[in-house]
């Protein structure tokens, strides 16, 4: 079974996935090791790996170590083209398509497909949307682009429909990582309603019933990372990942 076929059959047994986003720049060794080994347990689907801006050189070490600690799927979730290791599962393969900046629509595609086929990674074509947050987060600075402010769904819907008929098979709603306020309930609903993709909803995530919340909204798969480095606890780690499949079970 594919990653993404992995990812679809735990969107259709439990309603919705949990991921729990590791950044290797920002959580010490053995700190990324602990909440990679206690990940499964506490009912975390999948770990995805990467960051908007990495300044240490060891991107293929962390995932070496994240890859040996859990069984979980371990995708990658690369900034840029550097984020690039044959130690993972498969790899979002984004585009980052609310914005017009040509380095993050295709160029750094371009640079890193020959190692993603060298390395046999697979593939999860997606298409990853940045929503306004209220401050400047790491990813607008870095990449450059506009997010899409917060009350136009219509754009939002648009853009994600685009997507969809390119031919990525997930939506990536972002409000940035450590951003003070998440993608918007009502943003998370127009575009799950008007697509057939999967979509994955991150950034501002801090408690549970804020991911309980957009799973009910329509959300497929919830990502936290900020709120799980700044707890460091299994309980937490136990407690949002239980939000997201307890309100997937109770939405209809
Ligand atoms: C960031 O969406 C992810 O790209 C997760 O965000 O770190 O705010 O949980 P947080």
């Amino acid at each position: 079974m594919s990653v993404f076929e992995r990812l679809l059959s735990i969107r259709e047994e439990k309603g919705a996935g949990f991921f729990l986003l590791l950044d290797p720049d920002r959580i010490d060794r053995g700190q990324l090791i602990k909440t990679a080994e206690t990940a499964e347990a506490c009912g975390v689907d999948a770990v995805l790996a990467g960051s908007s801006f990495i300044t240490g050189h060891d991107f293929d070490a962390r995932m070496t170590d994240i890859k040996g600690a859990t069984d979980l799927p371990v995708i990658i979730f690369p900034g840029n083209a550097g984020q690039v290791s044959r130690h993972a599962d498969g790899i979002l393969f984004m585009s980052l398509i609310s914005g017009r900046n040509p380095t993050y629509l295709i160029e750094e595609q371009v640079k890193a497909a020959p190692a993603v086929k060298t390395f046999g990674l697979e593939t999860i074509p997606t298409g990853y949307m940045l929503i306004e947050s209220g401050t400047v987060t790491s990813v607008q600075y870095i990449s450059g682009t506009m997010p899409i402010p917060r009350g136009k769904n219509d754009i939002a819907m648009a853009h994600a429909l685009a997507a969809q008929y390119l031919g990525m098979k997930m939506i990536y709603l972002e409000a940035g990582s450590g951003s003070d306020r998440g993608v918007p309930e009502e943003m998370v609903a127009a575009v799950s309603g008007y697509v057939e993709l999967p979509v994955v909803v991150g950034g501002g995530i801090r408690k549970p019933q804020q991911a309980a919340d957009r799973v009910s909204a329509g959300a497929s798969f919830i990502v936290v990372g900020t709120a799980v480095e700044e707890s460091c606890d299994e309980g937490f780690l136990t407690e949002m990942s239980d939000a997201v499949h307890t309100a997937a079970r109770t939405t209809v």
